[in-house]
C-alpha cells in the first residue's frame, strides 16, 4: 500500500500546480467590489477622562460624504472606558472589557476609486474629534484583507481592526 501511495503523490501533485496558475489568474482579477467589515476597536486609553463616545465613519474620494457605519443609527455612539475592547466579528485579547459592538453596516465600494477612508471619531460638544483616520487604497482583490490600524497620539491609544472583502456582484 506504501508503495502504491508512493507512486499516486507525484500525480497528485502535477494536478495540484495545474491548478495553481488559474487561481493565481482569478487573484489577479480580483472583484470589481470590496466590502468592508468591522471587526473589533480596542481602547487602551481614552481621548477624554473617564469615557470617550465614539463611533466609526466611513467614506470614498468619489462621494465626499461621510457615512455612519456604527452604531447603525446616525448621531449615536457607543460610550467606553480605557481597556474596553468593542467586539464585531472577533474575540477581544486578554486583559481588556469586551463589550458586544452589535450591528453594523458593511458597506460596498467599487475598487476603481482610489481611497476609502474608515475613521473613528469621538463625539463631542465644541466639534468631534477625528481619532483615526486609516486611508485604504481600493484595488480589486480577491481574497479577503485584514487590517489593523495602532494610534497612540495626542493622549489616547486606540486600536482599530477590519476586514475587506472581495465582492463579485
Ligand atoms: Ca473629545
Ligand atoms: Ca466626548
Amino acid at each position: 500500500m506504501r508503495r502504491l501511495l508512493a507512486r499516486l503523490l507525484p500525480a497528485v501533485a502535477v494536478a495540484v500546480a495545474a491548478l495553481v496558475p488559474a487561481g493565481t489568474a482569478r487573484a489577479a482579477d480580483g472583484a470589481p467590489y470590496v466590502r468592508v467589515h468591522l471587526d473589533q476597536i480596542i481602547a487602551y486609553d481614552l481621548e477624554e477622562s473617564g469615557h470617550d463616545e465614539i463611533f466609526v465613519r466611513m467614506y470614498h474620494d468619489g462621494s465626499g460624504k461621510p457615512f455612519q457605519a456604527w452604531p447603525m443609527k446616525e448621531g449615536d455612539e457607543l460610550s467606553v472606558a480605557a481597556r474596553d475592547c468593542v467586539s464585531f466579528r472577533e474575540a477581544c485579547p486578554a486583559g481588556t472589557n469586551q463589550r458586544s459592538g452589535g450591528g453594523f453596516y458593511a458597506p460596498r465600494y467599487p475598487t476603481n476609486l482610489k481611497f476609502l477612508y474608515v475613521q473613528l471619531w469621538e463625539d463631542d460638544l465644541a466639534g468631534d474629534d477625528l481619532l483615526m483616520n486609516v486611508p485604504v487604497g481600493l484595488r480589486p482583490i480577491s481574497e479577503e484583507q485584514r487590517i489593523v490600524e495602532e494610534a497612540q497620539i495626542g493622549g489616547h491609544h486606540y486600536v482599530l481592526k477590519f476586514t475587506l472583502t472581495p465582492v463579485y456582484l
